[in-house]
């Protein structure tokens, strides 16, 4: 029975969210409509799917299911194109240190993420290989905050639930780590997270003995 780390990847491990709101904004503007910044916020951690219904309801734009899918085909292009240029540089500050800290204490190392594109920011960025288990958007059904994707990573990490502690930047991410009985660091805003066991304001600011004082 193994220790493991579990990390969110979007506001985690990389700030993908700018680039997704730079493709969702150019789909909205060519539907003839925009959203906000603050708006944007409640995309974070949602999926794909889930995200066009709500920008298109924001737009007061309906689509038929056949017409959301090429929709969604198209926002996905775009964004790709954008994390096809990502390299290592664009991993956000301390998270290869903490990465190697837990490789080196024998600790496991696994992805949950709702992104179906998680493996190409994995490697482009080059941390790949330093996962232990990637779940993501390819291999889950259910959103957060319903902790299947923290199951299934514990599971492949073989790890029981309470030796497991997920970073999480998103609300409903912390909420299904919570219902998955993992301990969480909330990756953000103390006022916003505060149901995480810590908060801190990037893996830049993780340790070892933060991590066992859990
Ligand atoms: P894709 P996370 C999430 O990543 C993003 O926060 C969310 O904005 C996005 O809609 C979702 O991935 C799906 O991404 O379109 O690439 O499948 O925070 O769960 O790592
Ligand atoms: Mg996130």
């Amino acid at each position: 029975n193994s220790y493991a780390c579990i990390f969110d990847l979007d506001g985690v491990i990389v700030d993908t969210a700018v680039y997704h709101y730079k493709a969702w904004k150019r789909l909205a503007n060519e539907l003839g409509f925009d959203f906000s910044p603050e708006q944007n916020e409640a995309l974070k951690g949602i999926s794909r799917v889930r995200s066009l219904e709500l920008i298109l309801a924001w737009g007061g734009v309906h689509k038929t299911p056949a017409e959301q899918q090429e929709l969604a085909t198209r926002k996905n292009d775009w964004y790709v194109a954008m994390i096809r240029e990502m390299t290592p540089e664009d991993l956000l500050p301390g998270v290869k240190h903490f990465l190697e800290v837990l490789k080196t204490r024998g600790i496991k190392i696994g992805l949950g993420s709702a992104s179906k594109n998680a493996g190409l920011i994995l490697e482009r960025t080059g941390v790949q290989t330093l996962f232990d288990a990637i779940v993501d958007g390819n291999t889950v059904s259910a959103s957060k905050p319903d902790p299947e994707v923290f199951i299934k990573c514990a599971e492949a990490l073989q790890a029981s639930a309470v030796n497991c502690v997920v970073f999480e930047d998103a609300i409903a991410g912390i909420a299904a780590a919570k219902a998955g009985d993992m301990k969480v660091v909330g990756i953000g805003d103390p006022q916003v997270l505060g149901a995480a066991d810590l908060v801190i304001a990037g893996l830049h600011e993780m340790t070892i003995e933060k991590l066992f004082d859990l």
